[in-house]
């Protein structure tokens, strides 16, 4: 009997499970554009525009391989709108009566092919280096899942950076070394650009006419689009940028979006890239001298340390995860996150970036929005449903531990041992925004105090109960202490009016 073969949006590799298990003499591969994926959150239009090319160009490849596809296009007058719409239509033209699928990425896909009116199998998707059980058994039994031991096995298993049983430098980790402040000059043109070809010009026109009123534009639009060009874009991060990805990993600019970090994300999400090749090529780089321990111990860590890791979360903790709100957080999310007027120049400029590119790196995303939403008192959810929508590279399952978990400690600290918070202390060592900034950012109080550094008080102030005994944030509690109490009353008071400034959408 002939078998439906589900190929989702970032399910484009080659070796994905469900077509590995199928038979491309008989088994049908059934790939769709629809309505529900595209709109569940209001995607940049970026990010559809690289789903709906990507997906063309890889249902033609699989086709130039021989395979049976059935292609459904979003404006295609039978389309069903929603992935087990389109199975159950294609079920019937074909005669089929069974579907082969590879886990998808979300929860409420999984629940949705789960309780499709056909029968799913659902398979393992194995383009991880961890599984769900080993995870599993990782995690079980122990009181805390920090990511560093986790990472120490994935070392062990891949080989990766190993010398015998032992790290590579006799170090597992080298950030110590990592971390330095914005450079005076970045010698790296940024991540490798593809001009536009007929597909993905077809992608955009589509996304222009149907999700012109989401935030963000499809042009200019410069992303990899397949395997061959993703590829490309490695070779040249490799190549240009790697040596010094250590060095400024947390570094930001104001005149300069990508310093020297891979942009690989959104290839990698998607299938186009495997995170063991990735590893592998920048093993290499350090293997033939062309790039130091520093960078490439770093970058292999975010990648078989921190994104398996986070997907581990995920999964191990269920489909309410994303909604958890352990600080209990309400704030509404202001109009500053969707590009509203704001004199935070950090802010600001990581907002205008996201709208263009569909992308910031790490620490835009950890320490200027994400910094924000947690001192200002965010809904969690909130945040976390806008940066599904802003980022190209959004899927829950790597979204939402960062967000929830990481960025907002809403899940009450299964991943980050302290909430990710700072003062503006922090962004003026790391960044050149302040020094255009409204705000001063060495003033504390009073008229032109930087926001950051009120609010940070105002947080630890506000969350004493659960913070105060932290090891890890005893000597943040003792400098507040320390304090004149009229000046903490003063700064409190000032946080207080900012918040309120704030929620009532005047301009700050
Ligand atoms: P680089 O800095 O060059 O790093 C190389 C690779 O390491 C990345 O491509 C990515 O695959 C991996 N990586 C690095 N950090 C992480 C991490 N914390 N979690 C998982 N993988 C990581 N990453 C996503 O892929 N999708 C998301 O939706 C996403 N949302 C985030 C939300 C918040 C609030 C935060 C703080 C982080 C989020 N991240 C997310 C993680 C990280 O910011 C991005 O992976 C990274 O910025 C991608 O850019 P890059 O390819 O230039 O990464
Ligand atoms: C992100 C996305 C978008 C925008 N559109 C589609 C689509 O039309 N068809 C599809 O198969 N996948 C799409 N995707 C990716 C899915 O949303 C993704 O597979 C799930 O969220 C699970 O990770
Ligand atoms: Fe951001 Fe404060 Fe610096 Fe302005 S002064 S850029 S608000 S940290």
């Amino acid at each position: 009997m002939v078998r439906l073969v589900l190929v989702l949006g970032d399910q484009l590799s080659p070796d994905l499970s469900a077509l590995a298990q199928a038979d491309k003499a008989r088994d049908v591969v059934v790939m769709a554009e629809v309505r529900d994926e595209a709109t569940y959150v209001r995607h940049h239009p970026k990010k559809i525009a690289f789903c709906f090319a990507a997906m063309r160009k890889f249902a033609a490849r699989l086709r130039d391989n021989g395979w049976d596809v059935r292609y459904s296009e979003y404006d295609d007058t039978h389309n069903a709108g929603s992935i087990v719409g389109e199975l159950l239509r294609r079920a019937d033209e074909i005669g089929a009566a069974e579907v082969l699928a590879t886990e998808p990425g979300e929860w409420r896909l999984i629940e949705a092919l789960n309780a499709a009116p056909v029968p799913v199998t659902i398979l393992p998707d194995d383009r991880f280096i961890a599984s769900h059980q080993e995870f599993e058994s990782w995690a079980k039994g122990r009181k805390t899942l920090r990511m560093e031991y986790f990472y120490r096995d994935m070392r062990r298993k891949t080989g990766l950076l190993m010398d015998g049983d032992k790290p590579e430098g006799g170090q597992w980790n080298y950030d110590h070394d990592n971390r330095k402040p914005a450079p005076d000059q970045v010698d790296y043109s940024g991540p490798m650009q593809f001009t536009p070809d007929a597909t993905v010009e077809a992608a955009l026109d589509l996304v222009e006419a149907e999700f012109g009123d989401h935030f963000g534009h499809a042009r200019p639009f410069w992303f990899a689009t397949d395997q061959e060009q993703a590829r490309r874009a490695l070779t040249h991060f490799i190549k240009h940028a790697l040596p010094k990805f250590g060095d400024y990993q947390d570094a930001m600019l104001d005149g300069n979006r990508f310093l020297y970090h891979a942009v690989i994300s959104v290839y990698l999400n998607a299938g186009l890239l495997s995170p063991l090749e990735v590893c592998r090529v920048a093993e290499d780089a350090y293997r033939a001298g062309d790039a130091p321990l520093n960078a490439v111990e770093g970058f292999i860590r975010q990648i078989i340390g921190w994104r398996e890791y986070v997907r581990g979360i995920y999964f191990l903790e269920g489909p309410d995860y994303p909604r958890r709100n352990a600080l209990s957080h309400q704030r509404p999310l202001p109009a500053l996150y969707w590009g509203g007027p704001t004199k935070m120049r950090c802010l600001s400029k990581a907002v205008e970036q996201t709208r263009d590119e569909a992308y910031a790196h790490h620490i835009q995303r950890l320490m200027i929005t994400g910094n924000f939403g947690l001192l200002a008192g965010i809904n969690p959810t909130a945040l976390h449903e806008w940066y599904l929508e802003v980022y190209a590279d959004a899927y829950e399952w790597v979204e939402a531990p960062n967000t929830v978990g990481m960025s907002q400690f809403a899940d009450g600290g299964i991943i980050a041992s302290k909430p990710y918070v700072s003062s503006g202390a922090y962004i003026d060592r790391m960044s050149d925004h302040c020094r255009a900034c409204h705000y001063d950012v060495k003033t504390k109080t009073g008229q032109g105090a930087c926001p950051f550094n009120l609010m940070y008080w105002a947080f630890l102030d506000r969350h004493r109960d659960r913070f105060s005994g932290n090891p890890r944030m005893g000597n943040m509690y003792r400098t507040w202490d320390r304090m004149d109490a009229g000046k903490r009353r003063v700064i409190l008071d000032e946080a207080e009016a900012f918040l309120t400034a704030l929620s009532n959408g005047d301009p700050v």
